[in-house]
């Protein structure tokens, strides 16, 4: 992708607000962000942060205890630190509707030249976003236009975070044996069996993970799950019933050996997933990343109120699968190769690769009416080689899907 011409030096100061709700997605995407809008686009970017421990593992040399430092190009700042002497930039970006401070929305409506303001929107892949996204929504009092941008899967949405480099650096990791022993190495293991299969496991503690972890140990083929501190802590030393467990001490059962590996930093974090076989994902950020990864994924969706998490799963395992109806978008996508690569042409039948991956995801986010994790890991096992190639093609098709940093910064460009 070509790179974008600078913007005028007039819009070059961007603010991204971040309010961090729970775990540790909100401020994963707004540092992503943060840091690829500094990198790539030149601009001079503060993230202004509530609660920046959350960020202190993923970020190398970030101090949680000071209000102002700067990394990475970025000015990352403590948002309470934020008021009414703050001189609102050229362009500000409210993710996940956490909101503005008061005294600093007072100051843009107050303006001569008003700051361009958008809120960045949780991901989804549901077809309605197609038509929210971009729109702009006076706000209710001050009559500040916001614009609302939503992530997607589709040429019609914000599209997705992609450093521009991304591709290239996996492919390097995966072509370079060496880095991979490297790699594997500052996490106490060898290098891979050729017969054995290693599985990151990043979930929420109510995913039925002791189901999983004994199918794995009574399973026909070896397995190497790596967890990254903190993941499901309560109900994995549940399953470890007093064993010693750390960093360099798995613990082995059956076919199993479970390593507990550091929660590593947002760049590590792409290594495991790119050097895994499989990768149990969670929310929105790894979520992204498990795909660019181009390695076979299972997703945990955020626990929402009234099970609309499981609206979300759907309607991203619909486009995944892309069965008829999925979405609107049925013509950009290439829809033949991976259709071929999962089911072929047939109508799919209720036990192929794609029931498959439904299965094993509806079993692991507890959807009703799903088999048991236990069954429904046995099933995709057998598609696991199509299911491994379908993963590949993904990725591929989602290199056409917008960037979601260009796609800010070309909107801002549009609007003067
Ligand atoms: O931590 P999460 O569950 O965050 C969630 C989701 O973002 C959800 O959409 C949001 O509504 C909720 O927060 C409030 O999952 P997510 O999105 O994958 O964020 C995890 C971040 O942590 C991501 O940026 C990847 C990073 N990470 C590391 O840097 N190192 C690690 O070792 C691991 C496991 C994750």
């Amino acid at each position: 992708m070509q790179p974008l011409p600078a913007l005028p030096a007039s819009l070059r100061r961007w603010d991204i607000f971040c309010k961090v709700v729970d775990h540790f997605g909100d401020a994963g995407v707004a540092w992503r962000l943060a840091r690829q809008l500094t990198r790539e686009h030149d601009l001079e970017v503060t993230l202004w942060i509530d609660q920046p421990a959350a960020l202190a593992a993923m970020v190398p040399g970030l101090d949680s205890n000071r209000t102002m430092q700067r990394l990475a190009g970025v000015t990352v700042r403590w948002r309470d630190t934020c008021g009414a002497g703050t001189a609102p930039a050229a362009v500000v970006i409210d993710t996940f509707g956490g909101g503005l401070p008061d005294d600093y929305v007072h100051a843009m409506a107050a303006s001569r030249s008003p700051s361009q303001w958008f809120v960045l929107e949780y991901l989804s892949a549901e077809a309605w976003i197609e038509t929210a996204h971009g729109r702009p929504s006076p706000h209710p009092s001050l009559g500040l236009e916001r614009t609302f941008w939503f992530p997607g899967f589709t040429a019609a949405t914000g599209g997705l975070l992609r450093e521009h480099d991304l591709l290239l650096r996996r492919d390097a990791f995966l072509g370079d044996a060496d880095a991979q022993a490297m790699f594997w190495e500052t996490l106490h293991l060898g290098p891979p069996e050729p017969s054995g299969r290693r599985v990151s496991l990043f979930c929420y503690p109510h995913a039925p993970i002791a189901m999983l972890l004994d199918q794995w140990a009574r399973g026909a083929q070896r397995v190497d799950c790596l967890v990254p501190a903190g993941t499901a802590a309560a109900a994995i030393h549940a399953w470890l019933d007093g064993a010693r467990w750390a960093p360099g001490t798995p613990v082995h059962r059956g076919q199993l050996t479970l390593h507990a590996i550091p929660f590593l930093t947002q760049d590590r974090y792409d290594a495991l997933l790119w050097a895994c076989d499989l990768n149990f994902v969670r929310g929105e950020d790894s979520f992204v990343r498990a795909q660019w990864a181009g390695k076979p994924l299972v997703w945990q969706a955020y626990p929402q109120r009234e099970s609309a998490h499981e609206v979300k799963l759907a309607a991203f395992v619909d486009r995944y699968l892309r069965l008829p109806g999925g979405a609107s978008d049925q013509a950009s996508y290439q829809t033949t190769p991976l259709r071929a690569g999962l089911s072929g042409s047939k109508p799919a039948p209720q036990h192929d690769a794609p029931a498959a991956i439904r299965g094993l995801w509806q079993a692991w986010n507890d959807v009703d009416g799903a088999s048991s994790v236990g069954e429904a890991w046995e099933r995709w096992r057998r598609f696991e080689p199509a299911i491994a190639a379908h993963a590949r093609s993904w990725t591929h098709s989602l290199i056409g899907v917008p960037e979601l940093g260009a796609g800010l910064v070309m909107a801002v460009r549009s609007k003067v």
